[in-house]
């Protein structure tokens, strides 16, 4: 059995990295959780009970160093981070110190339990396409140069490139997946695919009038979640660790998205329901993103299996299944 611990267990990809390695089966897979009481929890242990979560926080190298003395781990998935690039702009430090310190941290964790000759332990670094931010080249490639658009972005670099140091100084065993956007039924609410699919379920329920967005003519390179968790851990099979683009290769703006998600409620004017407030603008925005994921496809023979009409229609109905479900038990 190969121990696989992951940081970000309860977030969307961490609980698809889960779920994806007891499918494949020969893991033990732990879960760091941080915070005392963390109501997230009780979510992973109701979906995979056979996840061992441990406490540990990414602001705290004592901790992580406990944790990884613990579990002895074979595979480290890095995946928590401060994640929503427009919480970034606000609480600036905050993400500096998980997203970018945080990245160092495991990897000094790595390195002291691991030890210093012949470090057994695999580290993959949840890397973002919000790194090619204001993007030098389209579509974006490993060699494309970066240019962070967030705080977000520029923490998610710094992450990034300690990734490669460590790998350089220390002969780790450490590769960094630069992941375009992914989404699906677990998606957070505030995220703009899951805020569009939730909320046009609650209009065609009659539970919301309308939906307030920011910019409608950003585009993404939008894939499925549990597609792209198949690609991380391929990345720790290869015999020897590297960098590599996840992404679908298609780009579609948020006007699109909008498109289909009405369309899969049968509504086919969405103007009427649809409203822009600056509160969701972002100070630098991003505007145009797709990835070149050709090294991917060659060198792991990794591939994305869901479009991007499926991926919205899934979403919708989805979240149509969920919201039908918590209203008919207000009902009762
Ligand atoms: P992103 O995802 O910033 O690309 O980062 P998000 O879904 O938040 O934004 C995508 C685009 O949609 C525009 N947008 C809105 N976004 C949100 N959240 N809410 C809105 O109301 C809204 N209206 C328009 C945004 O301006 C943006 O252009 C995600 C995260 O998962 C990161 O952690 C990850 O690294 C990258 O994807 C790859």
């Amino acid at each position: 059995m190969k121990r696989a611990l992951i940081t970000g267990i309860t977030g969307q990809d961490g609980r698809h990295l889960a779920e994806y390695l007891s499918e494949i089966g020969g893991y033990q897979v732990f879960g760091m959780i941080r915070g005392q009481n963390n109501p997230k929890a009780a979510l992973v242990r109701d979906e995979a009970p056979e996840v061992e979560l441990i406490d540990g926080d990414l602001r705290d190298l004592g901790s992580l160093i406990a944790v990884m003395e613990q579990v002895q781990p074979d595979e480290v998935y890095n995946l928590g981070a401060m994640s929503f690039v427009q919480l970034s702009f606000k609480q600036p430090e905050l993400t500096g110190d998980i997203t970018g310190l945080g990245v160092l941290r495991m990897l000094d964790a790595v390195r002291i339990v691991g030890g210093a000759e012949n470090n057994p332990i695999r580290f993959y670094q949840a890397s973002s396409s919000e790194m090619f931010g204001k993007v030098r080249a389209v579509p974006q490639s490993e060699e494309t140069p970066f240019h962070p658009r967030s705080p977000y972005g520029v923490a998610k670099v710094f992450g990034h490139y300690m990734t490669l140091n460590y790998r350089e100084s220390y002969d780790l065993h450490a590769s960094s997946g630069i992941l375009f956007n992914h989404e699906g039924e677990k998606r957070g609410l505030e995220f703009v695919t899951r805020k569009i699919t939730n909320s046009v379920a609650r209009i065609k329920l009659g539970l919301q009038d309308s939906i307030t967005l920011g910019n409608l003519d950003a585009k993404r390179d939008w894939g499925y979640a549990g597609d792209y968790v198949r690609a991380m851990h391929a990345m720790l099979q290869q015999d020897v660790p590297d960098d590599y683009v996840v992404a679908t290769g298609e780009t579609h703006s948020v006007r699109e998205f909008l498109d289909l998600a009405f369309k899969a409620a049968g509504i086919d004017d969405w103007q009427p329901y649809v409203k822009q407030d600056p509160r969701f603008m972002r100070p630098a925005e991003v505007d145009l993103l797709v990835g070149d994921p050709s090294k991917a496809k060659a060198k792991l023979g990794w591939e994305p299996r869901v479009t991007f009409p499926e991926l919205v229609e899934r979403m919708y109905a989805a979240d149509l299944k969920m919201e039908t479900e918590q209203m008919e038990q207000r009902r009762r």
